[in-house]
């Protein structure tokens, strides 16, 4: 079936309130919390209190003594059972041809600690409050080394050394595009636009904090790991393969109802591991539940780029060429997934929606003493899109362009497109998505507001961000060859019942972004049933046959495809059944609506029939059909679906103090055929959230002298409330994704991806008569109003 058949279905496109809030809103989800196993143990993690340290020794005898513990581990238990440190899933090549530099990653530390938070010893007891509590009694004596926490001090001569494989902290040197060429571009340039620019480091923050249970199973020899993640499969395998040496089919993973993980769920943590294999060593179920103070310590941290970027045009405001330079701070070690982020999926979509023939991008990457920093909603696509659109709006201004006009000169109108830095887009109207946002911005009466603003003493700016994003990373053979060191397909079963009704088992996997409900809607659409004869099933090993999970705003183009697959399998099978019952050829048989046809009569049977029969082969083909409607298929996409909109945001500034308002935002997006607008729209709402909230309030502070995490808590770091905010004016604009046979484009990460450069533009924009050219985020008023006295100054 073609995409364009497939969006005209009955329930695409319907905004069918979401199955599984049911359970959610009564009360009657099970996170991994929730689950409660016989003879269960509790755990707490003894986790370092330095940025940088030997460890002298660790004396554990009081801690073993006191009520209730059942054992204590630490990394030299690790190093006596041989279980190997967590591996990073990504090989980048440096420049020279170097592998990058990969550190052991112990899952509890061995001889030294590299952060605040690293994990030091696990301590097993009955409840938590004694394995809390034993904890303190376990005395670490460190060694403390002078500690690195920023970039630019990681880089500089004589910084301390965090690891020995790594003597200069550099673990890549990368770089993508011609730089000859460019350079050469900015020698012809009439006018060359600069910036240098911090993406503030963040916290992910999912509601529900990370826990998981580790479960050794004596009679079996196996073991199942309970776990608030995002990839059960894929935890699976680097826990088993690379990790512990495990063979595969003896480690259950399971990801019941999990409460968000915006990406820091997607990883293999030290504390599975740790939970597994204790699980064997003590003899018991061990649970952990991370706090939210841990989480903020040990969660993978997102974005953390310096930046340096220049924009050569012509005389007209044509974009010549874009030259970057970034360093990318890492952390201490090497999470699963880091290493793509500032490069793969950074670099690559720095030629945003533009026509820059030239695009050359270098990355450095350090290690410093921090939680390490991973994917986190949009994972380098939001930094790629803050330094580009930052650098459009400013050279709009500084050629004396709107910041619209600019943005139109420049766009790309022709697909498919072919971009200097890998990249093929395959459709979009960046045209029509900007068109629709200025009318629905009311970019018209903006002089009318700012003069209504300004009689109350307040300054108003408008910001654009126009921005283009890629995701379900694919195809497999080629992100192989970037340095993937997974497949990046997706697997999904069609499992049709006697009666008619399906279980559909995805290797996705939904915590908020609402699968059940729109897997559901593509089931039964294809097949002519209502949704609620339809369940899906994610999240568990031992039932979904294989799926490398949910992130990259993959899901629906890849999840779904893969589904889509095995429902032509479906159809196919079905067909032949209802030719049989129908003494007709199956190629003369039509199946629409749920109904089979024999083209040309009237002869039809139901969905239903077929499906029973499948399952009471009576009146059957044996000879030629096995029996049974049963179909699994695994998709690999051709590429990615590329995403666009164009955002408006509109603040107003209290020049007295500092304080920014967010009065009006809107944002017109490019997803393709959609499939849930409710759905889709309550995805735009979320990111839209998460980037304003790096934008005006987010920013994870490490102390630069003593690499103490300073925003700890939700006293220091400022998580955005819904008084944050307006309502949002949402618009879309299809081009159907021409790759896969849904014809979407990921929604999940869009509005963090595309929202931070609108509100600093806008913050920019008001600020300009007051002479502020420059600021980073998040633009607190403390930072704004010092913004300004310094203009003033
Ligand atoms: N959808 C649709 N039509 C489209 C595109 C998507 O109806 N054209 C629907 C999908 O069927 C799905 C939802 O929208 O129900 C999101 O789909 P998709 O864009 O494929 O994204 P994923 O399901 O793969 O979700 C991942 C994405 C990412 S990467 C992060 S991070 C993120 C996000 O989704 N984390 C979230 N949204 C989140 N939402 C919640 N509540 N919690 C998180 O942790």
């Amino acid at each position: 079936m073609g995409a364009s058949d497939f969006a005209n279905l009955p329930h695409i496109g319907e905004s069918l309130r979401r199955k599984e809030d049911y359970r959610f809103l009564t009360g009657a989800g099970q996170y991994t919390d929730d689950i409660v196993l016989a003879n269960m143990a509790q755990c707490y993690f003894v986790r370092s209190p330095h940025a940088h340290a030997k460890i002298r020794s660790i004396d554990k005898s009081a801690a073993l003594a006191a009520p209730g513990v059942i054992g204590i581990l630490d990394g030299q238990d690790v190093a006596a059972d041989k279980i190997n440190g967590l591996p990073c899933g990504w090989l980048i090549t440096s420049t020279n041809g170097e592998p990058m530099k990969e550190p052991p990653h112990p899952i509890l530390a061995f001889e030294k600690v590299r952060y605040v938070g690293d994990h030091v010893a696990m301590v097993v007891a009955e409840t938590y409050e004694q394995a809390r509590n034993a904890a303190e009694l376990v005395v670490v004596d460190y060694e403390p080394l002078a500690a690195v926490v920023d970039v630019r001090d990681a880089q500089a001569p004589g910084a301390p050394v965090i690891h020995d494989i790594a003597s200069n902290n550099q673990c890549y040197k990368w770089a993508i595009g011609d730089k000859a060429t460019v350079d050469a571009t900015f020698a012809n340039a009439a006018h060359v636009t600069k910036l240098d620019l911090v993406n503030n480091r963040l916290a992910p923050n999912p509601m529900e904090p990370r826990a998981a249970i580790g479960h050794y199973n004596r009679a079996g020899d196996d073991y199942t790991l309970y776990v608030s993640n995002q990839n059960p499969h894929v935890e699976r395998l680097l826990l088993t393969a690379f990790v512990m040496g495990l063979p595969e089919h003896k480690v259950r993973v399971i990801a019941p109802d999990v409460g968000g993980g915006f990406g820091a769920k997607i990883y293999l943590y030290a504390e599975d591991v740790c939970l597994t294999w204790a699980s064997k060593k003590l003899n018991r179920p061990i649970k952990w539940n991370c706090d939210r103070s841990e989480a903020f310590l040990s969660d993978a941290h997102g974005r953390d780029h310096v930046s340096h970027a220049e924009l050569a045009m012509d005389k007209d405001g044509k974009f010549l060429g874009f030259r970057v330079h970034t360093d990318a701070n890492l952390g201490a070690y090497l999470s699963t997934f880091s290493t793509a982020v500032p490069t793969i999926l950074y670099a690559t979509l720095l030629a945003g929606q533009y026509k820059t023939p030239q695009v050359y991008v270098e990355v450095d990457a350090w290690f410093t003493n921090t939680a390490p920093v991973d994917a986190y909603r949009g994972a380098g696509r939001p930094e790629a899109t803050y330094l580009l659109e930052r650098i459009v709006s400013r050279a709009a201004w500084e050629m004396g362009l709107s910041q619209d006009e600019i943005r139109r000169r420049n766009f790309i109108t022709e697909f498919p497109y072919q971009t200097p830095v890998a990249l093929q887009y395959d459709t979009g109207d960046f045209h029509a998505c900007m068109k629709q946002a200025n009318e629905l911005a009311d970019v018209a009466g903006l002089e009318q507001r700012k003069a209504q603003s300004k009689a109350k003493g307040l300054l108003r700016g408008l910001g654009y961000s126009s921005y283009i994003e890629a995701c379900g990373l694919a195809p497999s053979n080629v992100a192989g060859a970037l340095g993937a060191r997974a497949g990046l397909f997706e697997c999904g079963e069609v499992r049709v019942h006697p009666t008619g009704s399906v279980t559909v088992f995805t290797g996705s996997h939904s915590h908020g972004q609402g699968h059940e409900t729109t897997f559901a809607q593509v089931v039964a659409a294809r097949l002519g049933l209502s949704p609620e004869q339809v369940d899906i099933v994610h999240g568990d090993t031992g039932r979904v046959p294989f799926g490398m999970g949910t992130y990259g705003s993959r899901s629906i183009s890849v999840g779904g495809a893969a589904i889509m697959r095995a429902l032509d399998k479906i159809e196919a099978k079905a067909k032949k059944i209802a030719a049989h019952l129908m003494e007709a050829s199956d190629a003369d048989v039509d199946f629409a609506g749920g109904e089979f046809k024999v083209k040309g009569t009237d002869k039809m049977v139901t969905f239903g029939q077929v499906a029973l029969t499948a399952y009471v082969p009576h009146n059957y083909p044996l000879d030629k059909l096995e029996p049974g409607l049963n179909e699994t298929a695994f998709y690999d996409p051709t590429n990615f679906t590329f995403p666009a909109g164009t955002y408006i945001c509109e603040v107003e500034v209290d020049p007295a103090t500092g304080q920014v308002r967010v009065d009006r935002f809107t944002a017109v997006d490019d997803f393709g055929t959609i499939i849930n607008p409710m759905i889709v729209e309550g995805q735009v709402h979320g990111g839209l959230v998460q980037g304003i909230g790096q934008a005006l309030l987010e920013h994870c502070v490490y102390d630069r002298e003593t690499g103490q995490l300073v925003t700890g808590s939700f006293m220091d770091y400022a998580m955005p409330r819904a008084d944050d905010f307006p309502s949002f004016t949402i618009g879309h604009v299809c081009t159907p994704c021409t790759t896969n046979p849904l014809g979407t484009k990921g929604c999940g990460e869009a509005g963090a991806i595309g929202s931070p450069p609108a509100v600093m533009n806008a913050v920019l924009d008001a600020l300009a008569p007051l002479g502020v050219k420059d600021l980073d985020m998040p633009a607190s008023p403390n930072r704004v109003w010092t913004a300004i006295q310094q203009a003033k100054a």
